[in-house]
């Protein structure tokens, strides 16, 4: 894949941060389901929390690529750290880039751009998840504020953010306006009414807190109002087209470090008298391996680079993140096999990307919802890359 001098350099300052100060302290992040703030503090002092935000805004703005490769291999050292950086970069930053004011841009935007604010973005409910716009948290006017009434879910980050980009119903009961209903706020914990709930106890990115947000009677300022009332929806999907491909670079981060971890072992590993890779079998594997990594990232990469052109990544987005996530899943698969028993336990790092891969098909839009975009995108607005 060629890189500019610029892009390289990019991946090479990923990798060494993530060799350094990520990789040797994964496991124990995981084992124990936590993540050290201060690597998201290090993160954000080496620009990694403000990629794709213009200088003007305290970012790097730096193109899509760059930001792309870089995700990967911090995902290719530990996928919670991966998350934290794509949700950040992807989802209320770019909210805030596109959609907010120049006072909400100076209050919010420059201090996360410059990694000293985390951000969060909480569009899931309970009961509202592949269905997003049935969401039920209400916002109601209440004098110059609103006042914030519900559950949110699956918010990663949700309890170390300081920004929380937050949908809700700004309609009424009685004149319900579907996903035209819904508005986004600017959620600090500092607000009244802000609870943190339930942490969950999850099969893979275990470092990376996921949490439900309770929101009692949460009395937010207007000045803290997105954008337009009620065109949250469409600037939550505008942005989740975008966070699509962060994950599909997770994807790829996780799918890559088990292709080396097996490419690895399958040298060192000696059965009926040789080393496994010799054995046909093994050969196959890795061969499908790398060639389902190399599609999806081609895909990825030009995607990005249509991005940088200004065009929808809303099908390539989708088709990206689709491929990428599938290619994590089947590949950690494949390298779990290669390990054999000891793939399936925690003292070889295969058994962790495995579990880590699989949350890549189901978030930021399970891949039943990836193909439900894509068959409509191939009907709607078709056009080559
Ligand atoms: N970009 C811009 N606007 C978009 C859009 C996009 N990618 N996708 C939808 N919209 C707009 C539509 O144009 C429509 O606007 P109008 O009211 O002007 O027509 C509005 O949003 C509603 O769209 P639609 O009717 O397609 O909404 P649906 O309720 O059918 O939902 C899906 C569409 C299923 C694609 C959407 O709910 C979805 O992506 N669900 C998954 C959510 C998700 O990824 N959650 C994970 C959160 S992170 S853990």
């Amino acid at each position: 894949m060629h890189l500019t001098d610029t892009q390289a350099e990019i991946k090479e300052l990923a990798r060494n941060f993530a060799a350094a100060e990520i990789a040797p302290h994964a496991a124990q992040w995981d084992r124990e389901e936590c993540f050290p703030i201060d690597v998201a503090r290090r993160m954000g002092e080496l620009g990694f929390l403000g990629m794709l935000i213009p200088e003007e805004y305290d970012g790097l703005g730096l193109d899509t690529t760059s930001y792309l490769v870089a995700l990967e291999e911090i995902a290719a050292a530990d996928a919670s750290a991966a998350v934290l950086m794509s949700v950040h970069n992807s989802l209320p930053t770019q909210m805030l880039l596109h959609f907010g004011s120049e006072a909400q841009k100076e209050q919010y935007l420059k201090p996360m751009a410059r990694g000293e604010l985390i951000g969060a973005f909480s569009l899931s409910e309970p009961d509202a998840g592949s269905d997003a716009s049935a969401l039920r948290c209400q916002a109601v006017r209440d004098g110059g504020d609103w006042l914030l009434t519900g559950t949110k879910s699956w918010v990663t980050s949700g309890s170390l953010a300081d920004v929380i980009m937050v949908m809700a119903r700004t309609d009424t009961p009685d004149a319900r306006r579907g996903s035209r209903g819904i508005s986004a706020f600017i959620v600090t914990p500092d607000l009244s009414g802000f609870h943190v709930g339930k942490k969950e106890e999850k099969m893979g990115l275990r470092a990376s807190p996921t949490v439900q947000l309770t929101f009692d009677g949460m009395r937010v300022p207007d000045a803290n109002l997105l954008g337009e009332e009620g065109q949250g929806f469409v600037y939550a999907m505008r942005s989740l087209d975008n966070g699509r491909l962060g994950i599909a670079a997770q994807a790829l981060g996780i799918a890559r470090a088990a292709l080396d971890a097996s490419l690895g072992y399958a040298e060192e590993r000696k059965q009926f008298g040789k080393p496994i890779r010799e054995f046909e079998a093994i050969q196959f594997k890795l061969a499908d391996m790398g060639a389902r990594i190399a599609a999806a990232r081609a895909l990825l990469h030009a995607t990005a680079a249509s991005k940088d052109r200004g065009e929808s990544t809303t099908l390539y987005g989708s088709m990206s993140k689709l491929l990428a996530s599938e290619a994590a899943m089947w590949v950690t698969t494949q390298a779990v096999q290669i390990f054999g028993g000891y793939g399936y336990i925690k003292d070889y790092p295969v058994e962790k990307l495995f579990r880590d891969a699989k949350v890549t098909e189901i978030y930021e839009g399970t891949s039943e919802i990836q193909r439900i975009v894509i068959a409509r995108e191939l009907y709607n607005s078709y056009h080559s890359i």
